[in-house]
């Protein structure tokens, strides 16, 4: 039962009725408040700012809005009472906050007005902005699209992070190699955050386990070897179109006041200050592999760090309005954003247990109810798995309590599946081995109700490898969700041009909360008008794409862009022999052949994990190659290559616009879903892509003859694979390679240990095997290019057929069938 609020709900009524009175949107106001803030919070002179200044003055103006919205959204959530999802993500790839900040909360025009009479240009403004960069790749930027989404569709969601002080690194090339500097992102200050001073838990670490009678009953009780500090930072999500705000809350860790009373009389005060300091390391720095986990012991303090705190949080609120745990599973559910912050079912059930006093069976129940996964990888390997003496050592509870999930799992499985020894033991939470390890994604498979994949291939793959002997037991817990992206992010802010087109054609901007609508363009795909509008369009993005690299391009080129992590599976290598291959080509033609080349703008961006060589050298090959053919006279502006250092969110807000085609090339059965496909799909970009991932549901809708689709599809992989050295592979394949490694681009010393990953035999993902259907593709492409209605009327039909991939839909989806939350709209 919820507890009445009585005074409390008056005056929230009261405040209701006087929300028109507060922040107000015309230009006075906004000019007046942007002062204000100049004056008073950069503390410049209103009579002597600059453009850096004006910046945050005009960010704090923006988030006073935000805050006054989510103060609101919050009450209205409060009395209401819903059930609330939490988010549980460890990376959020959030990029810039301003443009998108004003567009969902419909005041960018009037901020817009407000500062050109102030004699500022919104853009130029916006441009001050640094990226947060609080994550590696897909998995993280999609976390950032889906808080877009819950706050869109008016959920009642908490997103919980870490706030990092050092964000992913920065990729700056020095004689084409990628050097990794640090991302130390708050040093000019983040207006879009609010710390919380008061809000603040003592998180635990190391120390013993004692038994102890309470009430005739026996509890575990933790004894910590260390404690440490949570502190909140909030940072408000405004949805668009509706006055709802949601809140990311990231975690910074800071020295516990705890220890207080203890006093440093040994001399070596200074030395005992300066350890305390230490705590503050266990959020600073973001991991940036975005698959292995190290095991490193500050990595997992890094992870239940903010798993604790979180849950401790969650468990407040909750506790706030209710006298006991029985209507838990009605208000909470919990999604676990891949198996990092897995360790969360292991401290609900120790709070339960310890703190609660809820008996066990009481507690895994609860425990079953509230908790889903969802996991973005394919393979078994990525797996994260924790070794035992270490987590025995950190969380000693917790390694226990997973333990006795385990031996009543354990016990469960003897009598469902018999004495099964293999079986068991892969399905067990414990890896036995040299080295002991907890497998968190078995963790997770047991305790979740339900566990998601990214695309509908992704759950086959689930189903019949990853996690078979699961599925075989367990098939109603296994769906997917497919992944989508938010076209306010990606269309609406990164390019205002198409968002108008659209919103012209369609005779409505509904589109930009109901994506479904841009199937509206399908009428207009052949219509002249629209064809004309429509290049001119994707004319003036090709213009903003020019600005990037020093390179000469011609702009009737092809801009052809592979944007995403440098990875093996990636198949950027694959991109790179096909540049070669094309050079080659080229340099071979005679004049009049060479009339025909359609020019070619290739463009490749990507960050390599720092200890990961095969992708570092795959980044210097695109460097000596690109040095070689942009400066060959010979070959002018047919083709060009430029690599565009450090990219992030800003960067693809830039590239995708201004793309005419984008590559994704996995080999197929390997990525799970892909989500920068689909931003392109948006932005009438077309996609020369492998049958993998979420693609194979593009196919569906935008239609097999709108793309070029290439390459050895997921079944026939493990045969090409068997082949081994009797795989054929086309002569270009050979050539291209032998000019690699005959040191035609130079280094070939360098370069050798990656011309033998693909050499036959050896080549895992396939390069050779997918070379001569890759280059048909290109072929088909550059042919469909010279055809400039056709090329239009494609594009047109691909941005018409991607409402699907919004991950407005994505999230609806998991509202209904996994987290089973209703709307809950504040009123405006
Ligand atoms: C990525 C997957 O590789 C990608 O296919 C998917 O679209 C994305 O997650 C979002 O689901 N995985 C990661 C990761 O980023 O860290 O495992």
């Amino acid at each position: 039962p919820r507890l009445e609020f009585g005074e409390e709900k008056i005056k929230a009524e009261r405040m209701f009725g006087l929300m028109d009175v507060f922040l107000k949107n015309d230009p006075l106001s906004l000019q007046k408040d942007i002062l204000d803030h100049v004056e008073f919070t950069v503390a410049k002179s209103r009579f002597n700012f600059d453009d850096f200044e004006a910046y945050h003055a005009l960010a704090h103006s923006v988030r006073d809005r935000l805050i006054e919205r989510w103060h609101d959204t919050q009450i209205h959530f409060n009395r209401k009472g819903p059930k609330r999802l939490y988010f549980l993500s460890l990376e959020f790839l959030m990029g810039r906050s301003l443009s998108n900040t004003v567009i969902n909360l419909g005041v960018r025009d009037q901020f817009a007005d407000a500062l050109s009479q102030l004699g500022f240009e919104f853009e130029v403004l916006a441009e001050q902005e640094g990226d947060a960069c609080l994550g590696n790749g897909g998995l993280a930027r999609l976390s950032a699209c889906q808080m877009d989404s819950l706050a869109t569709l008016d959920y009642p969601a908490i997103g919980y992070g870490l706030r990092y002080q050092y964000g992913l690194f920065r990729q700056v090339i020095l004689d084409g190699f990628q050097h990794e500097q640090p991302d130390y992102w708050l040093n000019f200050g983040n207006p879009w955050e609010i710390e919380r001073v008061h809000i603040t838990y003592p998180v635990k670490f190391y120390g013993t386990v004692t038994d102890e009678v309470l009430n005739k009953e026996k509890h575990k009780v933790w004894v910590p070897g260390e404690v440490v500090e949570a502190v909140a930072y909030d940072n408000p999500i405004p949805g668009y179109g509706t006055r709802n705000t949601i809140v990311l809350r990231l975690w910074a860790a800071k020295p516990s006041d705890q220890h207080n009373m203890e006093s440093y009389n040994t001399g070596d005060y200074v030395d005992a200050v300066v350890n305390r300091q230490r705590a503050e390391s266990i959020s600073s720095i973001l991991y940036p592999d975005d698959r292995s986990y190290q095991g490193k012991e500050l990595q997992l303090k890094q992870r239940y760090f903010f798993v604790s705190a979180s849950v401790q949080d969650i468990i407040r609120r909750f506790k706030d309005t209710h006298k006991n745990f029985n209507e838990f599973p009605e208000k909470v559910a919990l999604q676990l954003n891949d198996t990092h912050p897995s360790l969360a079912i292991a401290e609900v059930m120790r709070v339960l247990l310890d703190e609660e006093h809820l008996g066990w069976n009481r507690a895994w129940d609860i425990i079953c109810k509230i908790f889903s996964y969802t996991t973005h990888t394919v393979s078994s390997e990525a797996m994260e798995k924790i070794p035992v003496d270490l987590m025995g050592s950190l969380l000693p509870r917790h390694l226990q309590i997973i333990y006795d999930i385990n031996f009543n799992f354990m016990e469960k499985l003897k009598k469902m599946i018999g004495l099964d020894y293999d079986r068991l033991a892969r399905m067990s939470i414990v890896e036995e081995g040299a080295v002991k390890n907890i497998r968190m994604a078995n963790l997770s498979i047991i305790c979740c109700h339900t566990v998601n994949g990214v695309s509908r291939l992704h759950l086959e793959l689930l189903k019949t490898k990853v996690f078979r002997d699961f599925y075989e037991l367990w098939p109603h817990k296994f769906h997917y969700k497919t992944n989508g992206v938010t076209q306010r992010r990606w269309i609406v802010v990164s390019n205002p041009s198409l968002c108008a087109l659209i919103s012209k054609w369609l005779g409505t901007e509904a589109w930009i909360r109901d994506i479904d609508l841009l199937i509206g363009l399908r009428d207009h795909a052949t219509n002249a008008e629209l064809h004309q509008e429509w290049k001119m369009e994707l004319c003036n993005d090709l213009m903003l794409v020019c600005t990037i690299g020093n390179v000469q391009v011609s702009l009737n080129a092809m801009f052809d862009v592979h944007t995403k992590r440098i990875h093996e599976y990636k198949r950027q290598l694959l991109n790179i022999l096909g540049i070669i291959h094309r050079y080659d080509s080229i340099k071979n033609m005679n004049k009049n052949d060479r009339k025909k080349v359609v020019p070619r703008v290739c463009i490749i961006s990507g960050k390599a994990a720092p200890g990961y060589e095969i992708a570092k050298k795959i980044i210097k090959l695109c460097h000596v190659v690109a040095e070689k053919i942009n400066n060959d006279n010979d070959i002018g502006d047919l083709l060009k290559l430029v690599f565009i250092p450090d990219y992030n969110v800003s960067v693809a807000e830039l590239v995708i616009p201004g793309a005419d085609l984008s590559q994704h090339l996995s080999t197929a059965g390997h990525e799970a879903s892909g989500t920068s496909s689909m931003k392109f799909l948006m932005n009438g970009c077309l996609l020369l892509a492998t049958e993998d991932g979420s693609t194979i549901e593009m196919i569906e809708e935008v239609g097999r003859e709108n793309m070029f689709l290439f390459g050895a599809s997921v079944n026939d992989v493990p045969a090409l694979r068997e082949k081994g050295p009797a795989l054929k592979v086309p002569l270009q394949f050979l050539r291209v390679v032998r000019m690699i490694r005959d040191g035609h681009f130079g280094l070939k010393d360098y370069f050798k240990s990656l011309c033998d990953k693909i050499e036959t035999g050896n080549d895992y993902f396939l390069v050779g095997a997918d070379f001569a259907s890759y280059l048909e593709a290109q072929a088909a492409a550059d042919k469909a290019f010279v055809d400039e209605d056709r090329w239009t009327q494609m594009s047109i039909l691909c941005a018409a057929g991607s409402g699907k991939f919004s991950s407005d839909r994505t999230i609806q989806e998991y509202a209904e069938k996994t987290w089973g939350i209703q709307p809950c709209r504040c009123p405006s």
